[in-house]
């Protein structure tokens, strides 16, 4: 489905149901302390003077608010439910404990509507991570349930301006309300997941951002879509990649980049006078996503703007001959060869699993569900997941609770330098996800295409 491009808007105030809640951050017990509560809410997708969108929002506002904090301290949030249905939240990308991890049926019971859940961990890795709903995340996170949280490092670069972009992608019908009809699609579960066709950062259609004459910009790039895999191009400025979900890497020069679903990209950008432009390539019509646009009369940049080095990256630190190697075989979706699988105990062919149950793909010839446990390892074991995409489809593949170091034969080189949380896989590739198990708990392993999670393609790995 294509994305329909509109005439240029400025940003445009949100209407929100309620301002954000107060914050109270103590330095003395280094514990930033958050309400945040779900419930319905309208936000303007579309341009001024289209309809407000009926959403479901974080504290009313989309995204929901910036969570912010230093490394090394605590974040208590107090959560309450005032949607009609049960939620829970996921803290993407963060080292939370089992119990934190937001997984309904899994590491809590799902709240339910006007009851309340704290979420209290301790953030120890600077870098840009994001939340979203758990709980029916298919549906949940398309209705606009997810928000930026934000690790401030000690030894972060210094910048001008520190910039979260949160793109997404909505499918909308003609009154610019989400496209319910479509919502739960055999089609899109079996094929890409749910795509938009309209595009938003920040919430906002074609985002504008001012910013100082000849600054300095971190730009955190998060996708939060529910399927698309972003093709983003900047023009006008040139972004220095510094870091893959939350994890410093190398330094790379970037124009084009891909961002799957869950992923995030951090880019340091230097600007002049003229406008940055960030583009959207993965439709068949170039979209603008957003403008950083600098401002005389905001003055000039202050920070130095010198050559950057990264800071002492390493590759894998784990001795790999003792690991734990897990397959992983992928298979399923349309055009795939899976014929028959696992679901519940009991062998189906994939005809009546798609007809009668919607699954449509499997982990090693099981239709996936929390039950579905891929394997127990030990607490301090490396454990290398033998990922074969046997599909003809992409898929982000996310492990929860832990990051690990990617080797495929995709990179020439074959190193493994590269740590994420989210790892897109190409159609038939095969890769190695590495990972030291040092979370104990039950953790999922999963497409991060939502609908893909939904219809099969999960398992649950418990570190002892
Ligand atoms: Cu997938």
């Amino acid at each position: 489905m294509k994305i329909t491009r509109r005439n240029f808007i400025g940003g445009m105030a949100v209407t929100s149901l309620m301002d954000l809640v107060p914050q109270v951050s103590s330095a003395k017990n280094f514990e930033t302390q958050k309400n945040i509560i779900a419930g319905p809410g309208r936000s303007l997708l579309m341009d001024p003077g289209d309809k407000l969108t009926n959403l479901w929002l974080y504290n009313g506002s989309l995204p929901g608010p910036e969570l912010r904090i230093n490394e090394g301290e605590n974040l208590n949030i107090h959560f309450r439910n005032q949607l009609t249905v049960p939620t829970t939240i996921h803290w993407h990308g963060v080292k939370v404990p089992n119990a934190m991890d937001g997984v309904a049926g899994l590491t809590q019971p799902a709240v339910e509507p006007d009851e309340t859940f704290s979420y209290k961990f301790k953030v120890s890795e600077p870098g840009t991570y994001w939340y979203h709903a758990h709980t029916m995340g298919w549906e949940q996170v398309a209705r606009g349930l997810y928000g930026a949280l934000i690790v401030d490092g000690i030894k972060d670069f210094k910048v001008d301006h520190d910039i979260t972009m949160m793109v997404d992608d909505w499918r909308l019908d003609k009154d610019g309300q989400i496209d319910e009809a479509s919502m739960g699609s055999l089609h899109d579960w079996a094929h890409r997941g749910r795509l938009g066709n309209w595009l938003t950062v920040n919430g906002k259609s074609q985002y504008k951002r001012s910013v100082k004459f000849n600054s300095r910009i971190r730009l955190r790039l998060i996708n939060a879509a529910n399927a698309r895999i972003l093709k983003l191009e900047l023009t006008g400025g040139v972004g220095l990649q510094v870091s893959l979900d939350g994890n410093p890497s190398n330094f790379t020069s970037v124009s084009k980049f891909e961002i799957a679903p869950a992923q995030r990209i951090d880019l340091i950008v230097d600007v002049g006078t003229k406008p940055v432009l960030l583009h959207d390539l993965s439709s068949r019509e170039k979209i603008l996503a957003g403008i950083i646009e600098p401002r005389s009369e905001l003055g000039q940049g202050l920070v130095n703007r010198g050559i950057l080095e990264p800071s002492g990256l390493k590759g894998i630190p784990h001795n790999l001959n003792n690991a734990i190697r897990l397959k992983v075989h992928m298979q399923g979706g349309a055009m795939g060869n899976l014929s028959q699988a696992r679901f519940k105990g009991e062998n189906h062919t994939i005809r009546h699993l798609a007809r009668v149950e919607k699954k449509v793909w499997a982990f090693n010839g099981v239709v996936g569900t929390y039950e579905h446990e891929l394997a127990e390892v030990a607490r301090g074991k490396v454990v290398i997941l033998e990922v074969f995409n046997d599909t003809s489809w992409p898929h982000a593949m996310h492990l929860h609770g832990h990051d690990f170091w990617i080797r495929t034969s995709k990179r020439s080189n074959n190193h493994i330098d590269v740590k994420r949380d989210t790892y897109l896989m190409s159609p038939k590739e095969k890769a190695e996800l590495i990972f030291l198990a040092d979370n104990p708990g039950q953790w999922l392993l999963h497409c991060h295409m939502l609908e893909h999670m939904a219809s099969g393609m999960v398992a649950v790995i418990s570190v002892v």
